[in-house]
Parts: C-alpha cells; sequence; structure tokens
C-alpha cells in the first residue's frame, strides 16, 4: 500500500474533488466521450503551445500519435515553469496538470490565454488519461513527471541536461471514459492543425502518424506551415476555382482585440466560404465579428456601385447574400476576454468587436475597389448578376408555388408516406432508382419510414445554381418531400422527418449520387444539417452463406471491404461458405434489405454533421465544382468511404 500523506491540506481535496468530477462528468468538460472528445483531448493540449507561440516564444509545435494511439504533443516554448507554486507549495507543473482551471492562469504577466473551445486546460486532459508524461526543459536542465489516471505517479525529478526549452506532454486517452473508441483519426487531426497553421501566421506544426509507415519505416508525416496566414487560407478555400481577384487582407488592432480579414470573390455561387474565428476558435455559429463583416461587405459594395453608376437609381440595393456570393473570406479576431454563446458555444457575443472589424473592413474594402477598378468591377458584376438570379428564383418559385408544384399538400407521386405525422418519429429514404426503390417499398415499415424513389441522376446543384436546380423534377420533389421549401422560404421546422436517411448503392455510381446529395443539402438545407437530420445508410457489401445448403439463409453480412479476409478467417472451414458480392440494393430481397439497411435495431447509420465545414467546403467545391478529373479520382478512390464530409 502507498504511504499516505501525513497530513491533508486544502489543495490535496481540491485536487481530489477536481478530478474526480471531470472523470464523473466528462462532457461538462470535453463536450462527449465519443470521438470528438477524444480529439478535443489533443486539441487542448496543443492549445497551449499554441498560447505560448501566440505570446512570442514558441513558433514550432511537434505531433505525434503512437502505435498505440497514445499522443505526444511538444513545442520549443519557455517550458511549463518547475518552481515551487507560491500558494499550492508543490512544483507549478504539477499544479497545471493535477488542477481544474489551473491552466494558463498563474503564468501572470504577459502571458495570454487563449482558452480553447473548452478552455479547461491540460488538467482535464490527465484526468480522462491513464497516463501522462510531462518533460520540461529550462534553465539548461531536463525534468519529468508523470501521472496515473490524473494522479501524481512519480514526482518532478531532474534527468539530465538539456539544450534549449520547451513542454514535451505524452497522453494514453482512458478507454473506460472514451468507451466508444479511442482510436485516432489522421484527416480530423491534420485538418485542425492545418487551420491552426494558417491562423497563426508563421507557426509550424509537424504531425506525425506512427501507425502508418513508409518502406524505410518513416511515419508518415506532414507540415503545416502558412507564411502567408490567412490569405494563405482563403487561396486554400478557392484552390481550383476562378477568381475575381487577388485575396486582400486587412487588419486593425485596438485595446479590446486584434482583427484580422483576408477574402477573395471567385465564380462559384457558394456563400458558405465566409469563416468566423476568434482565438483560434471556428465560431460555427457566427456572432458579433460576422456580423460586422457582412454589413461592411453590403454596404461597400452597394456603395462602389452606386458610386460607379454600376447601379442605377431604379435598381434595388445588392443583398448581403448577392456580395457574398462566391466569396471565401477568413475573420480572424483574438481578444482578451472572449464571450463564447449559442447551442454549441461557437457564437461570439462581444459587442465591442463589431465596430472594429466593421471599420476595418469597410475602409479596407473602399480602399481596395478605389485602386482596383478591374476586379473591382468584376466583383460588383457577378453581385448584380446574383440579384437577378435571385429574382428570377423567386419568380419560378412562385410559378411552381402556383402550379402546387413546391406545396406540402401535392406530395410527389414517387413519394411512398408514412402513416406517421410526427416528424421526429418518421424517417425517409431516398434511394437510387425505381427498382431499388420497389425493394424498399416493401421492406419497410410503413408506420414510420417513407420512400422517395429519385429517377437517375441529380443535378449537381454546386454548377447549376438554385434557379436552375428549381427546375429539375428531381430536386424539387426531393424538397416538397422533406417539406422544408427553401431558399428565403426555408423553414427546418416544417422538416416532415427527422430522419432523411440517403440510400444508394455501394458502388462508384452509388458514391455519386450520395455527393450530389450531400451538396445539395450542405448548399441549400445547412440546417438540417447541423440538426442533425441527414444520415447515410449502410448496406452490406457481402452476406457469406453455407454453400449447398437448401437453406438460403445468410451466416453474416459485411459492411466493410477491409473486414472481408478476417471474416472469413474466422470460419475455420472456408471452403463451405460461398460469398456473394451485393452490387446493388436491388440484388436483397426485401426481407434482407430490411434487416441489414432499414431495422433501426439492427442497423448502422452515418450521421453526417458538418464538423469542419472548411473541409466540407473545400471538397464539395473541388468535387462538385468546374473540373471533372478530381472528382473522378476522388469517387473511385473513395467509394465507400464517406468521411470527407466529417461524418
Ligand atoms: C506559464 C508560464 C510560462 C510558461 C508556460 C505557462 C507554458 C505553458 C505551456 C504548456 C505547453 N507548453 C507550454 N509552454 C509554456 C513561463 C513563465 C516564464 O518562463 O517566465
Amino acid at each position: 500500500m502507498a504511504s499516505k500523506p501525513d497530513h491533508y491540506d486544502g489543495s490535496d481535496i481540491q485536487v481530489l474533488e477536481g478530478l474526480e468530477a471531470v472523470r464523473k462528468r466528462p462532457g461538462m468538460y470535453i463536450g462527449s466521450t465519443g470521438p470528438r472528445g477524444l480529439h478535443h483531448l489533443v486539441y487542448e493540449v496543443v492549445d497551449n503551445s499554441v498560447d505560448e507561440a501566440l505570446a512570442g516564444y514558441c513558433d514550432t509545435i511537434e505531433v505525434w500519435i503512437h502505435p498505440d494511439n497514445s499522443i505526444t504533443v511538444a513545442d520549443n516554448g519557455r517550458g511549463i515553469p518547475v518552481d515551487k507554486h507560491p500558494k499550492e507549495k508543490i512544483p507549478t507543473v504539477e499544479v497545471v496538470l493535477t488542477i481544474l482551471h489551473a491552466g494558463g492562469k498563474f503564468g501572470g504577466e504577459g502571458y495570454k490565454v487563449s482558452g480553447g473551445l473548452h478552455g479547461v486546460g491540460v488538467s482535464v486532459v490527465n484526468a480522462l488519461s491513464t497516463r501522462v508524461e510531462v518533460c520540461v526543459k529550462r534553465d539548461g536542465k531536463e525534468y519529468a513527471i508523470d501521472f496515473d489516471h490524473g494522479k501524481t505517479a512519480t514526482k518532478l525529478h531532474e534527468i539530465g541536461k538539456a539544450k534549449g526549452t520547451g513542454t514535451k506532454t505524452t497522453f494514453w486517452p482512458d478507454p473506460e471514459i472514451f468507451t466508444e473508441t479511442t482510436i485516432y483519426d489522421y484527416d480530423t487531426l491534420a485538418n485542425r492543425f492545418r487551420e491552426m497553421s494558417f491562423l497563426n501566421k508563421g507557426l509550424k506544426i509537424i504531425f506525425h502518424d506512427e501507425r502508418v509507415t513508409d518502406a524505410e519505416g518513416n511515419p508518415r508525416t506532414e507540415v503545416f506551415q502558412a507564411l502567408g496566414g490567412i490569405v494563405d487560407f482563403v487561396k486554400y478555400l478557392n484552390e481550383g476555382k476562378e477568381t475575381l481577384n487577388k485575396p486582400v487582407y486587412f487588419e486593425a488592432e485596438n485595446a479590446d482585440g486584434t482583427v484580422e480579414v483576408a477574402l477573395q470573390w471567385s465564380t462559384s455561387y457558394s456563400t458558405t466560404s465566409v469563416l468566423a474565428f476568434a482565438n483560434n476558435i471556428n465560431t460555427h455559429e457566427g456572432g458579433t465579428h460576422l456580423d460586422g463583416f457582412k454589413q461592411a461587405i453590403t454596404r461597400t459594395i452597394n456603395d462602389y456601385a452606386r458610386a460607379k453608376g454600376l447601379l442605377k437609381e431604379k435598381d434595388s440595393n445588392l443583398s448581403g447574400e448577392d456580395a457574398r456570393e462566391g466569396l471565401a473570406a477568413i475573420i480572424s479576431v483574438k481578444l482578451h476576454d472572449p464571450q463564447f454563446e449559442g447551442q454549441t458555444k461557437t457564437k461570439l457575443g462581444n459587442t465591442e468587436i463589431r465596430p472594429l472589424v466593421q471599420n476595418a473592413v469597410t475602409r479596407g474594402l473602399a480602399e481596395y475597389l478605389e485602386e482596383n477598378p478591374t476586379p473591382a468591377k468584376r466583383i460588383v458584376g457577378k453581385a448584380t448578376q446574383a440579384l437577378k438570379a435571385r429574382e428570377a428564383a423567386r419568380k419560378a418559385r412562385e410559378m411552381t408555388r402556383r402550379k402546387n408544384v413546391l406545396d406540402s399538400f401535392a406530395l410527389p407521386g414517387k413519394l411512398a408516406d408514412c402513416s406517421s405525422k410526427e416528424a421526429s418519429l418518421s424517417e425517409i429514404f431516398i434511394v437510387e432508382g425505381d427498382s431499388a426503390g420497389g425493394s424498399a417499398k416493401q421492406a419497410r415499415d410503413r408506420k414510420f419510414q417513407a420512400i422517395l424513389p429519385l429517377r437517375g441522376k441529380i443535378l449537381n446543384v454546386e454548377r447549376a445554381g438554385l434557379h436552375r436546380s428549381l427546375s429539375s423534377e428531381t430536386i424539387s420533389s426531393l424538397i416538397t418531400a422533406i417539406g422544408t421549401n427553401i431558399g428565403e422560404d426555408f423553414d427546418a421546422d416544417k422538416a416532415r422527418y427527422h430522419r432523411i436517411i440517403i440510400m444508394t448503392d455501394a458502388d462508384v455510381d452509388g458514391a455519386h449520387i450520395r455527393c450530389l446529395l450531400l451538396t445539395f443539402f450542405y448548399r441549400y438545407m445547412p440546417e438540417l444539417i447541423n440538426r442533425g437530420y441527414i444520415y447515410i445508410a449502410q448496406p452490406p457489401i457481402f452476406g457469406i452463406k453455407k454453400k449447398n445448403s437448401r437453406n438460403p439463409k445468410i451466416e453474416r453480412y459485411i459492411y466493410d471491404e477491409k473486414a472481408l479476409s478476417s471474416t472469413l478467417a474466422e470460419y475455420d472451414d472456408p471452403g463451405k461458405y460461398d460469398v456473394q458480392r451485393y452490387k446493388g440494393l436491388g440484388e436483397m430481397d426485401p426481407e434482407q434489405l430490411w434487416e441489414t439497411t432499414m431495422e433501426p435495431a439492427t442497423r448502422t447509420l452515418l450521421q453526417v454533421n458538418i464538423d469542419d465545414a472548411v473541409e466540407a467546403e473545400r471538397v464539395v467545391s473541388e468535387l462538385m465544382g468546374d473540373q471533372v478529373e478530381p472528382r473522378k479520382e476522388f469517387i473511385q478512390k473513395h467509394a465507400r468511404d464517406v468521411r470527407f464530409l466529417d461524418i
């Protein structure tokens, strides 16, 4: 038995209570104990190093995923202090790792705290890990300390001499907390590191994945560094698009904080590439900084267009959406005391930042337009076209409405609706082709499952734009069936189903149709994705059954190409089994389709969420935009892998 401490003081009790609370209710501290929470541990540790970089003491951060899914984060900052903490009477580094909320706050003068999304500090990572090891290099010495389930296991001790300074943290996420998975996803982390490098100009993040090695045994490695900062970010968002101007950059600073903005228009129809960050956090729900930005853009473009006679007196004003069509922009503010609001705490509430952004953008953009008349005309021309298209689309919508096409009382003929009228209990399967639609109609539970077969290919909305998309029968039947309407009339509360399930074949065509549908939802009904209403069905790709048996019963279904050989290996007599490959949904009989793909108790659905809107937007436009080749390659490579939308 370990020796008892010879006395208790307040800090001991505080330590226990603090970290116990984290282990009891991890969701409160890191949002979830699913994959998001697991990845959040890494961000929490990396954020500390980024803070050190923001304070000007660190320029390189190196991250490793080890083969056992433990993580190391190393930086070349000042190193967490190791001296005795005046209040807690233990080394400061131990305070940082074991006392809740202590992260950063003790640093004193000149040490900025960016907070992070949950802003909880590394002690939370410690509480949720089976083991944590920290090495600090300071004052020519190297120190080590380690922890077991949040408790100090080996006290701080010197392990040798050191050149330079820095902090290195390794942690092993606790599988008893992260019960769903403890496996890290490379792309999720890489996307976040890329974003961080864009947002912190010059910062170098070196990322290694030791689970994947090349022929020489070197781990997969990527280096993220953006010498152009958010200007590089905008170029990245616009990759593969035809642009209308060179990226423009403005910055401003006052006592409340700093603002940086970069923007560039392209010929795209998208209005979703305007991303706002506060203290490096993607404020998905917007907020004051984004409001200030939008007002400035609309105002300045209208003023310029009027002043140059590009909008006549009789013309109506360009709307904000018109002015932002095809705009890629990054708004990055850094403030001392960010107020995060909203459902997911990703809406910035600080009112003082609105005028700072608005003035910076108004002044900067007006000056840019004045000095660069050629791109300025292209930008205004694009907005004017958007206005015309918007008016045409409204007319088209009014006409179709008159014809009752988008009227919810006239549901499309192809829809086999469910009998329940309770949206929260109802689901709709969007199925490729009439034959699969037929099987699905037989297989379903008509009480709560509706089937909408789509005939042929759906229009590529990224290229066609809203106006043309609305005149496509496939799209209008989809909109009508879902019931939310679209564009200015969109109302998520009118959704007739809270589970909208895309069910396509497990082949290249199916993947293509899925891509097109996801693009459609992402572009025109993103709120349904935000609400978690959009899903992807997972039909099996193989069935295994006994050879020559009269009983045609499938013994086992396989949903993943990679799992086939390992599953076959489990059967010790594989020679006696037949493997059937399902190319399409139509090859399964209705009972099989029900049991493998549609029955809530046994099926797996992938829920679509815009976790990483940056990547989603980019991939969608890269795949769905003008260039055909990258799209073909991508779809063939990822026929069953839909993770690119971070699902
Ligand atoms: C507070 C004070 C000082 C350094 C740090 C925090 C620090 C924390 C972390 C966490 C990860 N990497 C870090 N690097 C530095 C330094 C105080 C001083 O040297 O005067």
